[in-house]
């Protein structure tokens, strides 16, 4: 059997889309979240691949980069595309939430200066979060509920994986007004490996 450690911070963040996916998957993973800022970080931080994480350890070897591992585990599951194409297409759409994610991130919760914050907060809430949201959904919309190709796919658990953290920093729930996303949030959380996961995951903010 597969030996699965993740390791990330005790946030949902990046690690989140991956244990949404190691989830689904059936698989046992050790989930290990290192405290942001902490000294057992700065001790480990060095002896990772590119300096951050998440990282994931398979049979104990390391490996790195989120969208990599996602699409990696997503094979594993049978979460990619009918076609290499189709692939292609699911690809772009996590990479585009990853982009997505960090740009909410990035002014919630990493953006110091009160009069930047107000700056970026108009221009993230006003602009970028319906600007990305309008597009899900119309994927959504034209995809038979999902992101695409009428079938379920890495990039819907990706959405869903960031959906909460990006709830906090839009100070909103991203899927009011947006009924195919809100049934898409709904589907992919009533899937019974995933509902367990959410079930006893911790209680977090981002
Ligand atoms: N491109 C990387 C980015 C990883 C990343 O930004 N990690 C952050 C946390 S979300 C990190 O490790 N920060 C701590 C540090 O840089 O010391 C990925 O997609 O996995």
């Amino acid at each position: 059997m597969t030996g699965y450690k993740l390791v990330y911070f005790n946030v949902m963040g990046l690690g989140e889309p991956i244990r949404f996916i190691l989830s689904y998957g059936g698989v046992q993973f050790e989930d290990v979240r290192m405290t942001y800022g902490s000294s057992e970080w700065f001790s480990m931080k060095p002896t990772t691949p590119f300096g951050q994480l998440p990282v994931l350890e398979i049979d104990g070897k390391v490996y790195t980069q989120t969208l990599p591992i996602c699409r990696y585990l997503a094979k594993q599951f049978n979460l990619l595309g009918k076609t290499d194409l189709d692939t292609l297409r699911i690809d772009a759409i996590a990479n585009a939430l990853h982009d997505f994610r960090k740009i909410v991130i990035s002014y919630y919760y990493k953006e110091q200066d009160p009069a930047l914050k107000a700056k970026k907060k108009v221009e993230v809430l006003g602009q970028t979060v319906p600007f990305y949201l309008n597009k899900l959904e119309e994927l959504a919309k034209n995809n038979d509920g999902y992101l695409h190709g009428g079938q379920l796919s890495y990039a819907d658990l990706f959405f869903v994986a960031i959906s909460d953290a990006i709830n906090t920093g839009y100070e909103a729930d991203i899927t009011k007004d947006k009924p195919h996303l809100k049934a898409l949030k709904e589907k992919v959380l009533a899937l019974p490996s995933i509902k367990a996961y959410v079930e006893k995951r911790p209680k977090l903010e981002y």
